[in-house]
């Protein structure tokens, strides 16, 4: 826990700090509500109803994407994005393994940090979740009709991509941008150069990823920045729709030592971006194209539902000193972290994280500034407005250590302090200060459904916090992640409920319920079904052998697989079991698993078409059987396989031994 912490956010606070989040963290009382019949009513969702809002929670080191119910918090589903998932197959099996492939070969792990609804006119639309990778640099692309994981793209000339992935008003964009600056020149020959070299050699890059109307994602361009450290995104919507903006600290420069080194200038910079304007220079052929090898995988049912990879090799970069009119850098104290456009579009709002206020830009003046050119200097040819010109104004005591803000909608923002353990509200246009409660403890991220759009739902609040301590039963050194369930319908919030999360959630989003389920698929139609290797009836059910590669077209319907007995199969081959489940019934998933099988299990949803490789090793009679409870003749669900020696010449026989 405590490695965690230290490793995620206590790292740059000096150790004053560190002290008083031991004394903050213990302030008495501890939200205590059991005795509170109001909250308990309002989270209780009796048996057989369902929950108002999707909740949908990154699962930082675990590298998926939960899905709660709120208010219940019942822990739904997890998605399998960045992570190979034994629990279905997800990464393992032939037709996922390829979502997991990257410029580096196949990465079976991943750090998810922000997932992003799509939005149509600046409002949650309910068609996709994007989420990033931090680690090696990717966003994902789920489709929220069959909470898959249908698409993931890399970023080149990244590395942690931690301020990604934030979505444009309409998803015309999907943006990125690289935390840790990297060697870059024209060709990227030169990357083999001393680390301190970084003020001379090392760049940044953010990162504007289009989606097509079918989701489809491809790199338009990246901006070419100094190498600073850049850390979140939102976009601007409303008046400041075509805008982006990126908070970024290590201004410094430093490359060792950051928590010192990175910490020594007064502000730091959040940077404006023009994308609409970027976007015209890349249509018009600006810019260079620039090496930047990365792969995209993308997965469709309409398509075999195999998933595919490409390797693209270049990138467009779009360099700020060379086009004008598309950076602009607004100075933010000191170490920024999160940066949030309210609902209006005309405050952008900064987390100060050593900060003791939270600063609040102005749109309008910024654009002002602009027009006048109120310029206090430049850093690589990029402006830099003037603090007191763009400033709408600062939000004075609001608590310890700022990281995130949402809104409600109804003119108050809500900042997480990490330090004082405590969501602060505050009034946008006035910036006072009118509420605050304790959460337990140290929330990062907080998320209200719809609160980084134009249309938030103001209802519910979820602060995400890091440390848990005395929250649940323990569990060894181990701990999971905390989210306290927050009322903010009224003037006062209320402590409603605690649930604990999967990995560590970074961002979360929210969604009203009905948005999703109107969307949804219940099943794969069997008619549709065009994976190459499918079996879309008993009768179609076959043995193929090409030299040692064996292809085992098989079915299963309750209850029982086609074929279930197998002869022919010698140690040495590579047989595929192309499993395809005939069910038409919604709910009617069966798994399919062999002894000794060096991958996971697959679990087949209805209509679909899995493959699981398998290659014994050893001669005998092997059985493989349904792992999940399909019927009441579940346990009947079950079938052998008989391996010969390498060099036996024994014929295929297979079927259902009638
Ligand atoms: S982070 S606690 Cu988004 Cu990865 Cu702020
Ligand atoms: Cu099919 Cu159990």
């Amino acid at each position: 826990m405590k490695k965690r912490m230290y490793s995620h956010r206590l790292w740059m606070l000096p150790a004053v700090v560190l002290l008083s989040v031991t004394l903050f963290g213990c302030n008495g009382s501890n939200g205590n509500f059991s005795a509170n019949s109001d909250a308990a009513q309002k989270v209780y969702v009796a048996p057989g109803e369902l929950d108002e809002f999707y909740g949908f929670m990154s699962g930082g080191y675990n590298g998926q994407l939960g899905v709660y119910g709120i208010p219940s918090g019942r822990h739904i589903f997890t998605v399998p994005v960045f992570s190979q998932a034994a629990v279905n197959g997800y990464g393992y099996s032939e037709e996922s393994k390829a979502m997991l492939n990257t410029s580096h070969g196949f990465v079976p792990w991943g750090d998810a940090h922000h997932p992003e609804l799509s939005q149509t006119n600046g409002e949650t639309d309910g068609r996709w979740i994007f989420i990033n990778e931090n680690n090696t640099p990717r966003v994902a692309r789920i489709g929220l009709d069959e909470f898959k994981t249908q698409e993931i793209i890399e970023i080149p000339n990244s590395a942690g991509n931690h301020a990604s992935a934030f979505v444009t008003p309409n998803t015309e964009y999907v943006s990125a941008a690289t935390r840790f600056s990297i060697p870059m020149d024209e060709n990227m020959q030169g990357m083999d150069v001393p680390i301190d070299s970084y003020k001379d050699t090392f760049k940044g890059t953010l990162s504007f990823i289009k989606v097509s109307e079918e989701g489809k994602m491809n790199i338009d361009f990246q901006i070419l920045m100094p190498g600073f450290d850049y850390d979140l995104s939102h976009a601007g919507k409303g008046p400041s729709d075509g805008w982006a903006f990126f908070t970024s600290y290590n201004s410094e420069q430093a490359h060792t030592l950051l928590e010192i080194n990175a910490s020594k200038n007064d502000k730091d910079f959040i940077a404006a971006i023009n994308w609409r304007k970027a976007a015209e220079y890349a249509r018009a052929g600006e810019g260079t194209m620039m090496p930047g090898k990365h792969v995209r995988n993308y997965i469709d049912h309409e398509e075999g539902g195999i998933a595919k990879s490409e390797t693209i090799d270049e990138v467009r970069v779009l360099d700020p000193r060379e086009l004008d009119g598309i950076v602009y850098f607004l100075p933010t104290p000191k170490s920024p972290h999160g940066v949030d456009v309210d609902p209006t579009g005309q405050y952008i709002i900064a987390g100060g994280k050593l900060s003791t206020v939270i600063p609040v830009h102005s749109f309008e003046k910024m654009i002002n500034a602009i027009d006048s050119e109120d310029y206090e200097g430049e850093v690589m040819g990029i402006p830099v407005l003037k603090y007191d010109s763009i400033l709408h104004g600062e939000v004075e005591d609001p608590g310890l250590g700022p990281l995130h803000t949402e809104f409600d909608g109804k003119g108050f923002a809500y900042t997480t302090a990490f330090i004082s353990s405590e969501v602060v509200k505050w009034d946008i246009e006035n910036t006072q200060v009118v509420d605050r409660i304790d959460t337990y403890y140290s929330p990062g991220h907080l998320m209200i459904p719809g609160g980084d759009s134009q249309k938030p739902d103001g209802k519910y609040l979820v602060a995400l916090n890091k440390i848990t301590k005395d929250r649940y039963l323990p569990t060894g050194p181990e701990m999971f992640h905390s989210a306290q369930l927050i009322d903010i319908s009224g003037d006062k919030m209320q402590l409603l409920l605690d649930f604990p999360t999967e990995g560590e959630p970074h961002y979360a989003q929210g969604i009203a319920a009905e948005k999703v389920m109107d969307r949804q698929k219940r099943f794969y139609k069997l008619e549709d079904n065009t994976h190459p290797y499918r079996a879309t009836s008993e009768a179609q059910t076959k043995i193929e052998r090409d030299g040692n590669e064996v292809h085992v077209y098989m079915t299963t319907i309750r209850s029982h697989f086609a074929p279930d007995n197998i002869e022919g199969i010698k140690v040495g081959d590579k047989v595929y079991f192309h499993v395809t489940n005939l069910e038409q019934d919604w709910d009617v998933p069966h798994g399919f698993a062999i002894k000794g099988a060096n991958n996971a299990e697959l679990l087949i949803m209805p209509g679909e078409t899995l493959t699981l490789t398998w290659e014994p090793k050893e001669v005998g009679v092997f059985p493989f059987y349904c792992t999940d409870f399909c019927s009441a003749l579940h346990q009947e669900m079950q079938g052998y396989v008989r391996v010969s020696p390498e060099n036996s010449d024994i014929d295929f026989s297979y079927g259902t031994g009638q």
